[in-house]
């Protein structure tokens, strides 16, 4: 089914997009790692390249090391107006709402104007024929805000409820079109009742009349293969057709189902009747849209770490530090300084990238010198799988929640080897109680052949089971000394 496939695949959750001339951005939230919101761009609305992350320095971005997986930088909304980026966004482990600004998306973003007047969670801003911006926040409720000061001015005010019985309204976007203001919103939780709902009004303060077809995009009680569809925000195109991004989930095994990249982004179109939006099948293929194909650089499978940076797809739990992290120390290579923290703390040293298909393989050729270290598939500080290389040994290393297992180990030969994991989503399903892929880790011999040292269930590893807004994540790490990587690859594989 074509509706199965993300625009932008991987955990890039809560999708915000604007559009200035020809070209698309869009952001995503990114909680506890740094750097946080990843800003994309596109020409097609389909195919999209990650162009930087917008919080990218320790002013824009403090994430407590006690702060949770999960916590951080909740849903932004980009917008531009008036000449410029404007990206509102909630932290929730430390300052709550703040808004940033840029000329250019791919950054520099400014640092935080910080919005002490604005409460609650995914704050969203739009501006009035007069210039009044007015900022809308779930629940659902509104304040006018100066967006060049942070200053509030008047009363809070609760706009809407969302559609009678159905909870948690929230992710508000609010649009002038036509002769109407409309105000779109999450409802029914990111979860398997996750939907989309939309009122309008005469006024951007309300009062608001829901639409007669609410939710205007659901797949509860579906068996679609994208579930806990929701989080939308609509975009037009310069031909004037109207569409919609949106999160969506692609559960894998058998029941209930797992799902293991965590919420990813898709598209959907939109048409208008009766001056209500409707909504069309998530996911269509790119060649349904008839629209000229923009190819995008895809993300480098193989990272030699010869840059002087890494590039955007990077991420850290929590910060970054650059003496922890090293691209001069041996040139050509990424060196990680442990600071006594392991995969199972909230500081670990680890360099990782959002696995993006659900067969895949990663590899790294690692040179663990008197450290320890390796490759891992982060999901939280209580859900990770790694192969780690100590002390002349190798082992394949699993935590689950309270339990932590050795899995497999044998004698690690002296100086640098080629570690990996391979990932096989299961196809085809013989028994409902089957997970949703395998995760097999080895070690390449120097002939390339790829020696299997232990095999592990993935549900572990998924939201299901770990809880939380993040999908995996996979990486280096180092969790003793010093750690030498000369390069890291992954790629999608057929399984
Ligand atoms: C996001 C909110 C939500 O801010 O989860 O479940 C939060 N709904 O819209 C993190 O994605």
């Amino acid at each position: 089914m074509s509706g199965a496939t993300p625009v932008i695949p991987g955990f890039y959750p809560d999708p915000s997009v604007c559009r200035v001339g020809a070209d698309y951005y869009v952001a995503c939230s990114s909680f506890e790692y740094f750097p946080g919101i990843p800003i994309f761009h596109s020409r097609d609305l389909v195919h999209w390249t990650q162009i930087g992350n917008a919080l990218d320095r320790p002013s824009q971005l403090r994430l407590p090391a006690d702060s949770p997986s999960s916590g951080g930088i909740y849903a932004p909304t980009l917008r531009h107006h008036d000449g410029k980026f404007w990206l509102i966004v909630t932290n929730v482990s430390d300052a709550g709402n703040m808004l940033f600004t840029a000329t250019d998306p791919a950054g520099p973003w400014s640092d935080p104007v910080r919005l002490p007047g604005v409460p609650g969670i995914d704050p969203d801003l739009a501006w009035d024929e007069e210039g009044n911006c007015w900022c809308t926040v779930a629940g659902v409720g509104q304040i006018r805000l100066d967006p060049n000061t942070g200053e509030t001015s008047g009363p809070a005010r609760h706009l809407w409820s969302g559609t009678p019985g159905a909870k948690a309204p929230e992710a508000p976007h609010l649009y002038r079109i036509g002769d109407h203001w409309y105000l779109l919103i999450a409802e029914g939780g990111t979860e398997r009742g996750h939907g989309v709902s939309i009122a309008r009004s005469r006024t951007p303060d309300g009062p608001f009349e829901p639409c007669p077809h609410n939710p205007i995009l659901t797949h509860r009680g579906t068996d679609h293969p994208v579930q806990n569809t929701g989080h939308a925000d609509l975009v037009q195109a310069p031909d004037d057709s109207w569409w919609m991004v949106l999160l969506g989930v692609r559960p894998g095994g058998g029941t209930p189902g797992w799902h293991v990249l965590g919420r990813e982004t898709f598209l959907a179109p939109v048409s208008w009747v009766d001056g209500w939006p409707v909504v069309g099948a998530v996911g269509p293929d790119p060649s349904e849209l008839g629209w000229p194909h923009h190819p995008t650089a895809p993300e480098p499978v193989r990272d030699d770490f010869d840059a002087d940076v890494l590039p955007p797809c990077w991420i850290s739990p929590r910060d970054r530090p650059e003496h922890h992290y090293r691209l001069d120390e041996r040139p050509g290579w990424l060196t990680l300084h442990a600071r006594g923290e392991s995969l199972d703390d909230p500081g670990v040293v680890f360099a990782g990238r959002r696995q993006r298909h659900q067969s895949c393989r990663a590899r790294a050729l690692i040179d663990p010198g008197e450290g320890s270290g390796g490759l891992a598939v982060r999901f939280d500080e209580r859900h990770h799988y790694e192969i780690e290389v100590a002390a002349g040994e190798v082992r394949v290393l699993a935590r689950i929640g309270p339990l932590r297992t050795v899995v497999a180990s044998r004698p690690a030969p002296a100086g640098p080897l080629v570690i990996g994991v391979r990932v096989d989503a299961v196809r085809k399903m013989q028994d409902p109680r089957t997970g949703p892929d395998t995760l097999t880790f080895g070690v390449e011999e120097p002939d390339g052949t790829f020696t299997e040292l232990g095999t592990l269930d993935g549900r572990y590893l998924s939201t299901e089971v770990a809880g939380g807004f993040t999908g995996r994540v996979v990486g280096m790490f180092a969790s003793a000394g010093t750690v030498h990587f000369d390069w890291f690859d992954y790629e999608q594989i057929d399984s």
